[in-house]
């Protein structure tokens, strides 16, 4: 990712672009190395846990490549994390060095002092930046400690919708592994490209979006700290112009609100990317039509690290998220792992080279999710024609009315094709016999009422739409709803408020 363009004389080209600097291939070896020679200076051992609660801008590739460089295994979280959940997090993976953007630091004092393994604080940014003057005055480590491509690299925490974060650790192979697949193949990733991920890089999503995908070739991408908001990504696509942007669908319906013009903004974008949860159709032709570029739809996980199943830019389905990744091989099966039909729901299982080694102290839910060569991804599929999959939603959320499924997302589907509706969440509630009945949360758009002829209105768009014993039997209003950190709905919150 590194070195290999500094002896190729790709040095002087632009790695990285944040709203105060600009770091050059160069400059970013430069910098790593002396950041892993500081850590290896301070006694911090190998494969140790370096926790990073960074913010995006040109010190994360610093710290996280830096620390690799030295054999120590950075772990990125989210920045929002409570300070219940970055205790958890500290003690869990036994950190020895936190990286803290100083925007993030006050929340958290208490949480650091009374870190169990923690000997190294580093705050970027700020008036201290002990971050910076770590890296200015630390010895460089002039090469990288040898590694197998088998070792773990970095964890990276996956929420899940019950139970603590678990760790997911992932060897050195994985991240070449995610540029040869979907960057290369899928993306078609080359020098002159200039990314920008509204999708932070303490995601797996962002972390090969502005790293891996760009550096793997030489490219760029732009780094903003801030949260992604339409006004700021707008004000990115038209002062940078990148060539691919890569978000989530709800970014790509709230910018659908404002008017975009060609490239929204962006003169060179030739490409979107949408993940995290499935994107409905009519966003994705709505944003052809507008901006002239096609969204790829495509499913990763923190367990496979990227995206293993995409549309591809010569062949695009909106409403599914595509075919396979070159490199990964999927099946669709059913409660007995026996490969359903086409047309069929099931469960998606994908082997592919960058599945994570396992989680970290969590043997049970390891051996449930890493079988073998395969990795579970808990989601139901259909695979129609073509070799195109089809979203059911998780197979946690699934029930049973009447003794035939229903897929809670299938309704929300439904939902949200009403010009009423802007999120909806589905839930099983027992009902006076303690049958299970699907109930409606729905967060309303501006300037709608939830009146009784609405809410007819919707359980008719249902039952047409999805099926007749599909409509909601309860409609709740609500202003938001429940979220993981990672923006996905916690439908668990909602089954538990009304069982
Ligand atoms: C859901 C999708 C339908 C699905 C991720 C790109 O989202 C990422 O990782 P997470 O660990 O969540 C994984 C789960 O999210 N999901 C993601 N993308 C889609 N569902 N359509 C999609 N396109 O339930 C999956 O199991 O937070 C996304 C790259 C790397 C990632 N880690």
């Amino acid at each position: 990712l590194l070195d290999r363009h500094i002896a190729e004389g790709r040095g002087e080209r632009i790695a990285f672009i944040d709203p105060q600097r600009r770091l050059t291939y160069a400059a970013l070896a430069a910098a790593s190395a002396r950041f892993a020679g500081g850590l290896a200076q301070a006694g911090i051992g190998r494969e140790r846990r370096m926790l990073m609660l960074m913010q995006d801008s040109v010190d994360f590739p610093i710290a996280f490549l830096g620390a690799i460089r030295a054999g120590i295994v950075p772990v990125p979280v989210n920045t929002l994390l409570t300070p219940a959940q970055a205790a958890y997090m500290l003690a869990d993976s036994r950190a020895e060095v936190l990286c803290i953007s100083a925007a993030v630091l006050p929340a958290l004092r208490d949480v650091i002092a009374s870190a169990p393994d923690l000997c190294l604080v580093l705050v970027a940014g700020g008036t201290d930046d002990s971050f910076a003057g770590f890296v200015a005055n630390a010895p460089a480590m002039a090469h990288p400690v040898p590694a197998s491509p088998d070792e773990i690299a970095f964890w990276l925490y996956s929420s899940g919708s019950t139970g603590n974060p678990k760790g997911a650790r992932h060897v050195h192979a994985s991240l070449r592994a995610t540029a040869d697949t979907y960057a290369d193949k899928v993306l078609g990733i080359r020098p002159d490209d200039l990314v920008y991920s509204a999708a932070k890089l303490f995601f797996a999503y962002g972390l090969g979006n502005s790293l891996t995908f760009p550096m793997s070739v030489g490219a760029a991408a732009i780094l903003l700290p801030d949260r992604p908001t339409p006004d700021a990504v707008l004000s990115v696509m038209r002062q940078h112009h990148p060539s691919i942007f890569c978000g989530a669908p709800t970014l790509f319906a709230a910018l659908l609100a404002q008017p975009l013009g060609q490239g929204a903004g962006s003169d060179r974008l030739r490409l979107c990317i949408s993940a995290g949860e499935a994107l409905p159709d009519h966003i994705g032709t709505r944003w052809e039509a507008q901006a002239g570029t096609q969204i790829l739809d495509g499913i990763g996980s923190t367990e496979m690290l990227h995206i293993f199943l995409s549309n591809r830019p010569d062949a695009i389905r909106y409403g599914t998220s595509g075919i396979a990744v070159p490199g990964y091989e999927l099946r669709v099966v059913d409660e007995h792992d026996a490969e359903v039909a086409e047309g069929e729901i099931g469960e998606l299982l994908v082997r592919g080279p960058s599945a994570a080694e396992g989680y970290w102290n969590q043997r049970e839910k390891s051996r449930r999710t890493f079988q073998g060569e395969w990795t579970r991804t808990g989601d139901k599929y259909i695979r129609e024609a073509g070799g195109f999959h089809r979203y059911q939603g998780r197979t946690d959320d699934m029930f049973k009315v009447s003794g035939i499924w229903v897929s809670p997302f299938e309704v929300e589907t439904a939902l949200m094709a009403h010009p009423a509706v802007q999120e909806a969440a589905v839930v099983a509630r027992p009902d006076a016999d303690g049958l299970l009945k699907p109930m409606a949360f729905l967060v309303l758009k501006p300037g709608h009422q939830a009146g009784a002829a609405l809410l007819d209105a919707l359980k008719e768009e249902v039952k047409t739409r999805a099926g007749a014993w599909k409509y909601p039997r309860w409609v709740e209003v609500v202003d938001e709803l429940p979220k993981t950190a990672t923006g996905k709905i916690q439908r668990f919150v909602l089954r538990n408020s009304v069982a």
